[in-house]
């Protein structure tokens, strides 16, 4: 088995192991009631929300657990490194496809999750060329990187034990919706570059599962949130702001749309559910949500209730946070991961939300108001 952490790929001519033929090579992949502890699985995006929790979770289940970083000094890796001790880092971008090979052949793992993107939706109109190739040629060169480590093509589909890939597709890809609540049959109409992009990635996911016989699945993950949630996003920019009004550093929240809804649930449940999907006997797409919907406006009159606060006296609209196109309402149908993977939330929106604004509010009483760690006050 080659260890050539530090490769830099000729992308046909690396000698990449041939899992196909690997003994251990039966295994379906595991419940999660028994997961063997030999299991190893490698993550794109280990820096962000889901990257922790999802990290948490298969360390917890015995896995040996590596993670995708980018960058010569990227500052989130310090933060890896000292609170997901155990998680092994290995360096790649998903721009760049000879590092990804590298990362596989190095890793060799059973199970690829590929959470990294461009995920903040108001960006992928700022730089819609750069959403294109992380969110959606990303997954290209993912997927490439373990057809070519597995020594699959056209003529030459995986036999036995082969590399599991989960691909973190989103509901953004329903966008203007053709029905509600939204299955894996309903229809796409993305309403912006980052849904294109999750689009694009989406179909080439079910088109190597067609045409290479590969074990690739998508996860269409409806809203999560968590105390870890990037500040950028609605939850945890709300949560944040009436922390700061509540201990007195902020007097108003400035926010755009209140009339979008969305179905928020908890990170941690989701990553339950990404988890589950590799471990099917066959390999099909999931939607994961809560099957509830809550306006940004019901979100924030609950925020500011638990601090005993009145939203009308602090949030402003503002027209800097109207999206050029936008998608109105977001409602799940979950009724396939519940009756095949027996997947269920444990965390409802009221619960979340609380969460989420205690949270800050201890990170802010800790920090003297500085709230720039946007990993929050549990932090990893
Ligand atoms: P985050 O924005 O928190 O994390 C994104 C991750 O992508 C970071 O670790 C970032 O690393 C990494 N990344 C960005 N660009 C590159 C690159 N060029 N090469 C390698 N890594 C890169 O996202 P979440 O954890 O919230 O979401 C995980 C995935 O799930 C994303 O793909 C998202 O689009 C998708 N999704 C999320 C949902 C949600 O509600 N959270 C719902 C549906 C889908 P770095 O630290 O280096 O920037
Ligand atoms: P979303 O999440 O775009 O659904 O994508 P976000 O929290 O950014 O927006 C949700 C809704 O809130 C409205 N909104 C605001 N949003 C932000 N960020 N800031 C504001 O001030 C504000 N005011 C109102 C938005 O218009 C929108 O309707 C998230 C990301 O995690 C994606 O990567 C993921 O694929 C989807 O969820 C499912």
């Amino acid at each position: 088995m080659s260890k050539r952490a530090g490769a830099t790929a000729a992308v046909v001519s690396v000698s990449c192991p041939d899992v196909a033929q690997s003994p251990a090579a039966t295994a379906v992949g595991p419940t999660d009631a028994e997961t063997p502890l030999t299991r190893s699985a490698l993550i794109t995006g280990i820096t962000g929300q889901d990257g922790s929790y999802l990290a948490e979770h298969l360390l917890a289940q015995g896995y040996e657990v590596w993670g995708l970083v980018r960058g010569q000094a990227n500052p989130r890796v310090r933060l890896v490194r000292q609170l997901l001790e155990e998680v092994r880092l290995v360096r790649g971008d998903l721009l760049d496809q000879g590092s990804l090979i590298s990362a596989v052949e190095r890793v060799q793992p059973d199970e690829v999750y590929n959470l990294a993107a461009i995920s903040y939706v108001p960006m992928s109109w700022q730089q819609a060329e750069l959403t294109g190739e992380v969110t959606g040629l990303g997954v290209l060169r993912v997927l490439e990187a373990i057809r070519v480590c597995s020594g699959i093509s056209a003529s030459r589909s995986p036999a036995g034990r082969q590399i599991r890939f989960y691909q973190a597709s989103s509901s953004e890809m329903f966008g203007k919706v053709r029905e509600s609540p939204q299955s894996e049959q309903t229809p796409f109409h993305p309403r912006s570059p980052y849904g294109v992009a999750k689009a694009y990635g989406h179909h080439l996911t079910q088109n190597y599962r067609e045409s290479y016989g590969m074990f690739a699945v998508s996860g269409i993950l409806f809203n999560h949130e968590s105390p870890r949630r990037g500040a950028e996003f609605v939850t945890r920019k709300v949560s944040l702001g009436v922390a700061k009004i509540k201990l007195g550093y902020e007097r108003q929240l400035r926010l755009g749309n209140l009339g979008a809804s969305r179905d928020w649930g908890f990170a941690g449940d989701y990553v339950r559910a990404m988890h589950m999907m590799l471990g099917q006997d066959v390999p099909t797409d999931y939607v994961v949500g809560t099957g509830v919907t809550h306006s940004v406006g019901e979100l924030v009159e609950l925020a500011f209730g638990v601090v005993g606060l009145d939203w009308q006296d602090h949030v402003v609209t503002d027209a800097a946070f109207i999206r050029p196109a936008e998608v109105d309402r977001l409602c799940a149908n979950p009724a396939k991961a519940a009756s095949e993977l027996g997947w269920k939330p444990k965390i409802g929106f009221e619960e979340l939300v609380t969460m989420m604004v205690e949270a800050d509010l201890e990170l802010l009483s800790v920090s003297g108001g500085h709230a720039d760690d946007s990993f929050g006050s549990d932090a990893w």
